[in-house]
């Protein structure tokens, strides 16, 4: 009998589950089963609210404010986000009443509509959750493999859709079409009648909505802080006492920067913040010191070395260490037992950070454990502004290929395969990157061609948008197909986020991707083979053939 059933990320146990008391991530059987426990309620959310709208009927809710929460939720159950029990057993009860509510409204107004289980069970026993929980994993999904698979991946690639909702929703940036379609999506995840072409179909419509909704965090982002623009980044540390700053969201970076001016106390950025570092809106800030240390599972000597407060916003956060745990906070969809949680904005107001603003004031700066500089911020406006160069250096044969490196880091040892592989390419390519995937090639000082950097960062993982729309530039402005571009793929994934940028890649035609370092477990074997020759996807091999292959 399993304690908990997980295989969403990269690295669950040989590639298989995570089954036993705690996953390689850190989470505890019970934490997965009550998050598996909150998606079986949002679940049903969605089959009622699909239901409602195709039935015409009024639902006397905002559906604005339920996708934010929808999305929101979901989002707290990605790889490292949350790993705190008391939190998902409080939105278990809050999404139990919503659901009631919602069904109640639906069954005055049709009393013999038929509803999934899924969708009835409302019972607010806590004592009952955790064994509710138990028989609603993702082994409950069905009991065929290939379907099992690819509700997987519908629910995965909406875990990822959802984190970048949530993004672009803070910004005040919505779309109801976007959340008509989850709530589509995740309540199709309970139908058994659904055939495989069915679920594959909404699979290639999740890829689809991963470009309308990276689209629309690009827009929220873009014209928020405006476009973000080539910047040398500091990686040394200055004088002052410091706070960092982790994770993808920017209005909490915003926020903080405005709230630390004057106060003595510089603000750095930890892995998939140093974007904000490219951003004129966030770039302003004379006291954003720079980027400290390097990707998410190197936050353990990273935050021990820092010495101030460390603000976690989003994932990736590794269940902390004792050397520095009293120093952590986290805020928004982030939890962690025992760490102080910053509270979400009220109304018209900015949060509150004045307690961890006073904490740096307290502590010594930071140990630097690096000096120099790093380059990023050629998003698609830069790149595409450059577009004539660039291709007068493809015409002059002084750009071989570009290769998109993009999507995340992690801890195991076969992720040295993309150090490797950077550094063995050509110095006739150039790399275009975005994700935590970066800091395997960022330091490696791989030079320029005619004054343009060999490793083009686009920014967090959601800016791989960003090298979709350069590639579709391209294509047009040379008047060929995306694949006929001397641009190949190559990408690491790990957590969800990163297996909706992969479907919506695919979504716009983009073939030959090579993904890695292994492919996700929740791929059956006959789902990963109809994959693979539908879009000509692959594995990674060894650096000497890929580089054979690719280039
Ligand atoms: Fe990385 Fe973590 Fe941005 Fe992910 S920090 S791994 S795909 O959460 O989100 O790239
Ligand atoms: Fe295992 Fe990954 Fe799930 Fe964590 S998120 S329990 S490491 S599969």
């Amino acid at each position: 009998m399993n304690n908990m059933f997980c295989y969403q990320c990269q690295e669950t146990v040989k590639n298989t589950a995570c089954t036993m008391k705690k996953g390689v991530c850190g989470k505890e059987d019970n934490t997965a089963n009550f998050q598996d426990l909150l998606i079986y309620n949002l679940k049903g959310i969605s089959e009622i609210l699909f239901k409602s709208k195709s039935n015409n009927i009024n639902i006397n809710i905002d559906i604005i404010n339920l996708g934010n929460l929808l999305t929101e939720y979901l989002f707290t159950t990605i790889t490292n986000v949350n790993f705190d029990n008391d939190f998902f057993i409080k939105k278990i009860k809050e999404t139990n009443n919503l659901k009631k509510e919602l069904k109640n409204n639906l069954l005055q107004n049709i009393s013999n509509i038929e509803l999934s289980d899924t969708a009835k069970w409302d019972s607010n026993n806590e004592g009952d959750f955790l064994e509710k929980s138990k028989s609603v994993g993702i082994l409950s999904m069905d009991n065929d493999d290939d379907k099992r698979s690819l509700k997987s991946l519908i629910l995965y690639g909406l875990k990822g859709l959802s984190a970048y909702y949530h993004h672009a929703s803070v910004l005040g940036y919505t779309d109801e079409n976007i959340i008509d379609f989850f709530t589509e999506a995740l309540s199709s995840t309970l139908d058994n009648d659904l055939s495989n072409d069915d679920l594959f179909n909404l699979v290639v419509k999740c890829g689809e909505y991963g470009v309308k909704t990276m689209a629309l965090l690009d827009k929220a982002n873009t014209e928020t802080y405006s476009n973000p623009e080539p910047t040398e980044v500091n990686i040394g540390v200055k004088k002052n006492p410091g706070i960092l700053v982790s994770g993808h969201d920017l209005k909490d970076m915003e926020e903080l920067l405005i709230q630390t001016e004057g106060t003595g106390v510089d603000v750095y950025t930890h892995s998939e913040m140093l974007p904000a570092n490219y951003y004129p809106g966030l770039k302003k800030y004379k006291h954003l010191a720079g980027n400290y240390g390097s990707s998410w599972w190197l936050q353990t000597s990273d935050f021990e070395n820092f010495n101030g407060p460390i603000l976690v916003t989003t994932n990736c956060l590794v269940p902390p260490k004792d050397t520095y745990k009293e120093r952590l906070y986290t805020t928004g969809t982030v939890g962690f037992p025992g760490v102080k949680h910053i509270k979400d904005r009220e109304k018209g107001k900015s949060k509150d950070f004045s307690g961890i603003i006073e904490h740096a004031k307290k502590t010594n700066p930071p140990n630097e454990i690096e000096t120099g500089k790093i380059i990023g911020g050629f998003a698609h406006n830069y790149v595409l502004g450059a577009a004539d160069k660039i291709i007068d250096l493809i015409n002059r044969g002084k750009i071989k290929k570009f290769v998109v490196m993009a999507g995340c880091d992690g801890r195991h040892k076969s992720r040295e395969y993309y150090t490797d592989f950077a550094k063995n390419l050509p110095t006739d390519t150039i790399i275009l990157t975005a994700g935590c995937a970066k800091y395997r090639y960022n330091k490696l000082n791989l030079g320029d061609i005619e004054g343009i950097p060999r490793v083009l960062d686009a920014g967090q993982c959601n800016d791989s948008y960003s090298l979709a729309v350069i590639a579709l530039k391209l294509a047009e402005a040379l008047n060929v197909d995306i694949n006929e571009l001397p641009i190949v793929y190559n990408i690491a994934w790990y957590e969800q986020k990163a297996a909706l940028v992969l479907l919506a890649l695919l979504s716009l035609g983009v073939k030959n991707i090579h993904v890695g370092p292994t492919l996700p477990a929740f791929l059956s074997p006959n789902v990963a083979k109809i994959i693979i020759e539908k879009f000509n996807l692959a594995g990674i091999d060894s650096v000497e053939n890929d580089i054979k292959a690719l280039i």
